[in-house]
């Protein structure tokens, strides 16, 4: 019997954009194999190597008898750290079956493949089902085992041997001689077996308890909530909004995921994972998935949490400004619950054109106002390079951070730059949307990150070092 290991490569060449946080479906991916009988662990390379400097990958595997590394390769940013990982992996133990996954691996499963021999597999998209099938097949775990399975064996040189088994594993990638084969991706996770997921199964990362410190470790601590053992958690996946920048916008994950609709899952499964959180001493939840936005969902949700009496502080993006009837049943349903809205720009019009869910600076400075009369906290997010800005548009984005620093000194204001995101509208079609852009496939994102890249693009407005100076100009006006 082997044992399955997930690996979180971070990124190691900017340590601007870390990418220290597994992606939230990690734990619960994992879960779902462990409950089907496979011996499952979640390692995070970069807190490995801070526990114990000189920690190696390959000594791990061998030491634990490791058939099957599975990297997640979902946020571009870790490009080049996940090839760098995989090849010298493969390099020190050739029999180890490597897998890939994630958004980003994802969108570029075939390059990926072609690009990076040491990766055996990608599972694209939703991948419960078939990495399940795909592990009985490489005969890794006691599933395998009990199901009638095979020792792992070495899958060096290829999977050539296991062609006919491969061919019928929807969403998988895979080799054979005459080069890399994708399989149909016809499956997409239906809600029941979603509803089953287990995103709080902390207990399956390696030094579980420091990993909730380093995600609590954000440099909002200084904010109201601070001395929380923060976790982030979504209840469902996609989008229903296509905003120009964003690699999870609609159109994205429908190239991704084939799921162009957001699927929400069932309350009553939202509230077992809110309480397993707190149960392993998560004191704060932050979700990020008003996307709808379906105030209706989260006021249900909210007073489910309630009438449950989970105890949990929240931090909630609202994709638009949340109604009233939402914030008191947030603030009756949480301890010191932050709202977070990101406008991005100042100007109606920029944010009219790049983002999906609108709203007006009135409508925004209203919003402001329920939240303190309720005594929540507030956060607002800006950013600068978005398609079609302009320098007079940066007037306005000064002018509004500016007017909520005076009329509201205690909603923190903050601002980052947003790089170039893989199928995100303005990477599919740059030009329509203001945006010139090198980096197409993944051979030049993993250039882009081997060199420590910040943001693969520029406006026709402003280079990308402008673009960072307007993020240092609105980040001094916030204080
Ligand atoms: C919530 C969220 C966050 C949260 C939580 C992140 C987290 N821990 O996952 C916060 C706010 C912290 C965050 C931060 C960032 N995010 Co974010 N985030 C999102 C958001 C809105 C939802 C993600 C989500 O909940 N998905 C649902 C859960 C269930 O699925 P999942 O965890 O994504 O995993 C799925 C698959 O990828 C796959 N999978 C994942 N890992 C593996 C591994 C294997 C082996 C396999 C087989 C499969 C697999 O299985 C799951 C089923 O679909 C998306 C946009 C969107 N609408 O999707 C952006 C998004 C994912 N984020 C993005 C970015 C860029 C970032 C940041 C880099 C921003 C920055 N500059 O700092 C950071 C990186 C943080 C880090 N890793 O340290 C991009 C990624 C684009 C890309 N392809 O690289 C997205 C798409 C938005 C965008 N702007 O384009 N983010
Ligand atoms: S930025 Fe827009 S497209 Fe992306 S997740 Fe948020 S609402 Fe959806």
């Amino acid at each position: 019997m082997s044992k399955l290991c997930f690996a979180h490569a971070p990124n190691t060449t900017n340590p601007s954009v870390p990418i220290k946080f597994l992606p939230i479906g990690l734990p619960a991916i994992a879960d779902y194999l462990e409950r089907r009988g496979f011996d499952c662990e979640i390692v995070h390379l970069g807190l490995e190597r801070t526990l114990a400097p000189g920690w190696s990958l390959a000594d791990h595997v061998r030491r634990e008898g490791i058939g099957v590394v599975l990297f997640d390769l979902h946020w571009h940013q870790q490009s080049y750290d996940v090839v760098k990982e995989a090849r010298a992996l493969k390099r020190a133990v050739p029999g180890v079956t490597v897998v890939a996954g994630g958004f980003t691996a994802s969108y570029f499963a075939l390059e990926l493949m072609r690009f990076c021999r040491e990766i055996d597999f990608v599972v694209r998209g939703h991948p419960e089902v078939p990495l399940e099938r795909l592990m009985k097949e490489v005969g890794a775990g006691r599933g395998a085992v009990e199901a009638g399975g095979r020792a792992p064996r070495p899958l060096s040189g290829g999977a050539l041997a296991g062609r006919g088994r491969w061919a019928g594993i929807p969403n998988l990638c895979w080799r054979r001689r005459a080069g890399v084969v994708a399989n149909p991706q016809s499956y997409v996770a239906p809600s029941a077996l979603l509803d089953g997921l287990r995103f709080s199964s902390l207990g399956l990362v390696r030094h579980g308890k420091e990993y909730l410190r380093l995600m609590s470790d954000h440099e909002d601590v200084r904010l109201p909530h601070e001395g929380d053992l923060l976790c982030y958690y979504n209840p469902g996946r996609g989008c229903s909004a296509d905003c120009s920048f964003c690699g999870g916008a609609r159109s994205a994950q429908d190239a991704i995921s084939r799921q162009p609709r957001p699927v929400f899952f069932d309350r009553r499964s939202v509230v077992r994972d809110l309480r397993a959180f707190a149960g392993q001493g998560v004191s704060r939840v932050h979700m990020c998935f008003d996307v709808a936005p379906r105030q209706d969902y989260f006021v249900e949700l909210f007073r489910e949490v309630r009438r449950r009496r989970v105890r949990l502080a929240l931090t909630f993006e609202a994709y638009a400004p949340p109604s009233d009837l939402l914030l008191d049943e947030m603030r009756a349903a949480f301890g010191a619950p932050i709202v977070i809205l990101s406008p991005e720009s100042g100007s109606e019009t920029v944010r009219r054109r790049n983002k999906s869910f609108h709203y007006s600076n009135a409508d925004l400075l209203a919003a402001l106002r329920r939240i303190e009369r309720r005594g929540l906290a507030a956060r607002l997010y800006f950013t600068a390079g978005l398609p079609h800005e302009g320098p007079r548009d940066v007037l306005e984005t000064l002018s509004l951070i500016g007017r909520v620093r005076k009329e509201f000194p205690s909603v923190g204001v903050f601002s980052y730059p947003i790089s170039i995101e893989p199928g995100a509208p303005r990477h599919v079609r740059p030009r329509e949307h203001d945006t010139r852009c090198a980096l197409r496939g993944f051979a030049e994102f993993y250039e882009f990150h081997r060199r420590g890249g910040q943001l693969g693009y520029r406006t026709g407005r402003f280079s990308e070092s402008e673009i960072l100076s307007l993020v240092g100009l609105y980040r001094a006006a916030a204080v």
